[in-house]
């Protein structure tokens, strides 16, 4: 990434807004002025004016019990009753919230009215199978409106949700299960994807068999979608609609106070382990609704929102089903894959319902614009007036592309900069007021203090690069990891001490504008998910051929990265199989053990891996031989030789 900073800061088209867009836009300058204005001030006022608060509040932050934040912390809300309650009792109640749409076609509408009382009856299952406020529901469903309902009726009794993508292998799910403790597990018979059913009770099945057996969880609901047949374990498996049979509609939401957990999700770090990051009620919705208001530009009264993320990543929570539901919004909610049952789906999509306001990836992005613009030019594309991106940095030219074939030329597009642990969005433009530059995030949000550091801390100026720091507490900042605050503590306070280590590389242009350029520590991108090289190296020496691996991320035209593996065999296996077969068995059984999206696009059988005198792999020599660059600064390998053979094998 960094060889391409200098090339990136010579990009010098600009795109102002537009006068009829700025005269418009929901997000004024007057944000940027007043948050600096009176930081606190400006979030108390927002907290007030976005949510309903069942108990006000009196104090904005307490920062006394550093790093763990308390934003409005005397006061209390209900998160369901933000989402729906009040939509209902203000009069739009007959909007419609979520435009379910099913990747075989078929199509599922909810009003706001609709999917009030749909939660209010699940919140009464939950209830009935004893969860209660505190507990864990574990959540490994397909992209379908239960999913939404499901978290927000764990919402709305006070429990707290641990999403695990529906990607996700059975050991990844059921380590997730165990750290959490959850009690129960919502899932599905199987949902679709690529035009095929593809199952999820097994692997839940297979999940709370594993270890023994013996797990927390008492209970597993069950969604029928895929209709595919599953096995059934009387007296723990119950079907969704048999528990809503007769179910009332009717259940009162209690106010929580505002730092009462709301979710756990789990995201990768730099060891093998993944962090659950704990986030809250208070701060997170307001964060999360005012940056979908603001830097999505949203009139919910006429726009149609489509954010394409799952629900088992960061963006599906807070730009799926909190922030948008919070603030009234209509929106599409897609079960399948972008090019099923034809290359043109999502652009079928954006006709059928009207999208005004499209949030995606640049991986997608990118592998549209290898398909060629004729696809999407055969749809009505017209209703999009605002495109969004996140996940990682988007490149000038995926960027125009972006703006010119899917936004008509005309619509503004927000790259925004964020991560699980921010839970929403810290650095973007504002459509209606910056002038963007293709490929650069831009500035923070109101309200938001980042600064880029040297290695000492000290902050950089215009024109220098360095490490993205989070300067003061946010509202919808992580509140820890989940029974770990040793390493909450060592991951992200420990390196600047009240400054927030993002592990982000970022670099100033002579504006002062924020150029985004990857992770500086072992952490993968692929596709916008983040994947730990620790976490693929563990599930290789995990296989029983496998003595040693290293495991680096390496440049990849459409998924931005690739897991690109080697592997020292053990001796004694060595003779076993050849080469490719070792490889493809390899690449299989990362894709058994933490999910496909896991899986190493290559692994290089080696005999020898580059180290330091410690013994420290030195994965940034094995990336440089994986992209085919020349070799950087090798003085502190123990044997230099060992590169060129390794080299010799790659290319
Ligand atoms: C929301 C999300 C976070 C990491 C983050 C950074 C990368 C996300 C980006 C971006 C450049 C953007 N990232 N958005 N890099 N420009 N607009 O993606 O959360 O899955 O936790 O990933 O993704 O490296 O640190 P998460």
């Amino acid at each position: 990434m960094s060889n391409n900073i200098d090339n990136l800061l010579h990009e010098e088209r600009r795109f102002p807004p537009s006068a009829e867009f700025a005269a418009q836009a929901v997000g004024q300058a007057s944000l940027y002025t007043d948050s600096k204005k009176d930081r606190l001030g400006f979030w108390d006022k927002q907290a007030k004016e976005l949510l309903h608060w069942h108990k006000p509040f009196t104090r904005v932050l307490d920062w006394s019990d550093a790093p763990v934040a308390k934003w409005f912390d005397d006061g209390e809300l209900n998160v369901a009753y933000n989402c729906l309650d009040r939509h209902v009792l203000e009069g739009r109640g007959d909007r419609v919230a979520i435009y379910g749409e099913g990747e075989p076609g078929d199509q599922r509408v909810y009003t706001y009215s609709e999917l009030t009382a749909e939660v209010k009856r699940v919140a009464n299952v939950f209830l009935s199978l004893g969860v209660t406020a505190g507990d864990r529901i574990a959540i490994y469903m397909p992209m379908i409106p239960e999913a939404v309902i499901t978290m927000l009726a764990s919402a709305r009794i006070g429990a707290v949700h641990t999403v695990v993508f529906g990607g996700f292998s059975a050991d990844s799910l059921r380590s997730r299960i165990d750290d959490a403790e959850a009690k129960l597990v919502v899932t599905a018979d199987g949902g679709w994807r690529k035009g095929k059913v593809f199952p999820l009770k097994p692997t839940v099945d297979a999940a709370l068999e594993a270890n023994g057996g013996g797990s927390t969880v008492t209970n597993v609901l069950v969604v029928k979608r895929g209709e595919n047949e599953v096995a059934w374990t009387e007296g723990r498996d119950i079907w969704w609609d048999d528990a809503k049979a007769g179910v009332e509609a009717e259940h009162v939401a209690q106010g929580f106070p505002a730092e009462h957990p709301l979710f756990i999700l789990y995201t990768s770090g730099t060891t093998g382990k993944p962090k659950g990051i704990l986030h809250t009620t208070g701060g997170y919705l307001t964060q999360a609704a005012f940056t979908h208001k603001n830097i999505f530009d949203l009139h919910a009264d006429s726009d149609v929102y489509w954010c394409t993320a799952d629900v088992g990543w960061i963006t599906g929570h807070s730009y799926v089903v909190y922030g948008p539901l919070a603030n009234g919004a209509t929106q599409v909610v897609y079960e399948g894959t972008p090019d099923a049952p034809h290359p043109g789906r999502w652009w079928e999509i954006i006709e059928k319902y009207k999208v005004s306001i499209l949030y995606t990836a640049p991986t997608a992005i990118r592998s549209f614009m290898k398909l060629g613009r004729e696809i999407p030019g055969k749809f009505d594309l017209s209703s999009i007036r605002v495109l969004g991106s996140v996940g990682e940095p988007i490149n000038p030219e995926a960027w125009i592309w972006y703006h010119d074939i899917i936004g008509g030329g005309k619509a503004p597009i927000v790259d925004t900069w964020w991560q699980t642990e921010t839970g929403a969005i810290m650095i973007a433009a504002l459509p209606g007021v910056t002038t963007l530059k293709p490929g650069s995030a831009q500035v923070p949000i109101p309200g938001v203090v980042i600064d880029i550091v040297d290695e000492q801390g000290v902050p950089q100026d215009k024109n220098s690069g360095g490490l993205l720091v989070i300067s003061e507490p946010w509202p919808a900042m992580l509140r820890g990891i989940w029974g770990d605050p040793v390493r909450f503590q060592e991951t992200y306070w420990d390196k600047f001490g009240d400054k927030y280590f993002a592990g982000d590389g970022a670099r100033y242009d002579r504006d002062g504008d924020i150029w985004l350029l990857g992770r500086v520590d072992d952490v993968m991108n692929v596709s916008g998910h983040r994947l730990s090289t620790a976490e693929i190296e563990s599930a290789l020496v995990g296989n029983n051929i496998v003595a040693e691996a290293a495991v680096v991320g390496a440049a990849d035209e459409t998924t931005g990265q690739a897991v690109v593996a080697f592997v020292i065999l053990k001796k004694s296996h060595v003779d076993d199989q050849t080469p490719e077969e070792a490889s493809a068995l390899l690449r299989k059984h990362v894709s058994d053990q933490i999910g496909a999206i896991a899986r190493p696009s290559k692994v290089y059988i080696v005999e020898e891996l580059p180290k330091t005198r410690s013994g420290k792999i030195m994965r940034r020599l094995l990336q440089d031989v994986a992209e085919g660059r020349e070799i950087g600064d090798t003085t502190t390998l123990t044997d230099t030789g060992v590169l060129s053979i390794i080299s010799a094998q790659v290319h």
